[in-house]
């Protein structure tokens, strides 16, 4: 029997301050995400949108709950997923969605997380200088933040630094990079994929995570060089190549490990003809399986 992909939106945009990247979901459906997954042999359901409250209508004050409120539905929705033997593909909106669905992918076993991304992620509301909750996912997943956050779906860490690897960065807080170095956190910088080349990089990666049986790709478009992806909302220069986040894609397919994964910070107002979603499904396409030769 074919497996199944089950996309879910969460058109997010109260964890940073950007309009547009809540418009994420559908500029990646509109990339034919569903068609070139069902072209690769899987049968594709997309479950729709988790409601988002309009940003307009969340009085600053209430923006973490509103954050907590969506997380916890994602969180729902991705337990499920993974119960009903599927692999979800949560289409964002900003990167608090990770809350909710790395959350949920590992309510009942773990998992390994790729965290691909120019940022860690690893602030907290006493050392962001942003106060965004989008620069703070990875460190809520760690069981560090907001209680709202660390509590959403079952209380405290979803998963451990040793379970984690993070992909691309090249922009980090003064802060959030003392802590991270402290986390026990895998890291490939932008300089060790330099130096070491993407090929090493993944395979690395795949090593470090693969005792756990599954992975999850938390991927965040503004990893990639903004040349190829003008349309997020924190470009950031120096970053992946086409060809090098297509080579770390294959490498994960490889594993034959991938079991769910996040397409963040897609901002369509910033892009130009739709080219970062469809840069994202061909990097999901390449992720789930599709071989030149
Ligand atoms: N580290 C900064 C910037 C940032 C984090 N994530 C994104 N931007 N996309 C912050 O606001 O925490
Ligand atoms: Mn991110
Ligand atoms: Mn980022």
């Amino acid at each position: 029997m074919n497996q199944t992909i089950r996309i879910i939106g969460v058109p997010i945009d109260l964890g940073q301050h950007r309009r547009g990247v809540n418009m994420g979901p559908d500029a990646i459906r509109y990339a034919g995400l569903a068609e070139h997954l069902a072209r690769l042999g899987y049968h594709v359901e997309d479950r729709g949108n988790i409601h988002v409250p309009v940003r307009d209508t969340v009085p600053e004050v209430q923006t973490v709950a509103e954050i907590a409120r969506t997380s916890s539905a994602c969180y729902d929705q991705a337990r499920k997923a993974i119960e009903d033997g599927t692999i979800p593909i949560f289409l964002g909106g900003d990167h608090t969605i990770a809350v909710g669905s790395v959350g949920g992918v590992t309510h009942d076993a773990p998992c390994g997380v790729v965290w691909i991304d120019a940022h860690a992620d690893f602030n907290t509301p006493a050392i962001s200088p942003s106060g965004n909750v989008h620069g703070m996912s990875l460190s809520i997943l760690l069981g560090n933040g907001h209680d709202a956050l660390v509590c959403c779906g079952r209380s405290g860490a979803k998963i451990r630094a040793d379970q984690v690897v993070l992909v691309g960065i090249r922009d980090l807080d003064p802060l959030e990079k003392e802590v991270l170095a402290r986390s026990g956190i895998t890291t490939f910088t932008m300089r060790d994929i330099d130096e070491m080349g993407m090929s090493r990089v993944a395979r690395e990666t795949v090593s470090r995570l693969s005792h756990l049986g599954r992975l999850h790709v938390s991927l965040d478009m503004d990893s990639l060089e903004p040349a190829g992806a003008p349309g997020v909302g924190t470009p950031v220069p120096g970053g992946l190549t086409y060809r090098e986040a297509h080579l770390l894609m294959e490498i994960l397919a490889d594993s034959h490990l991938l079991s769910s994964m996040d397409i963040v910070e897609i901002n369509p107002i910033m892009d130009t003809s739709n080219q970062t979603a469809t840069l994202a499904v061909k990097l999901a396409v390449s992720l789930f399986g599709k071989r030149i030769l």
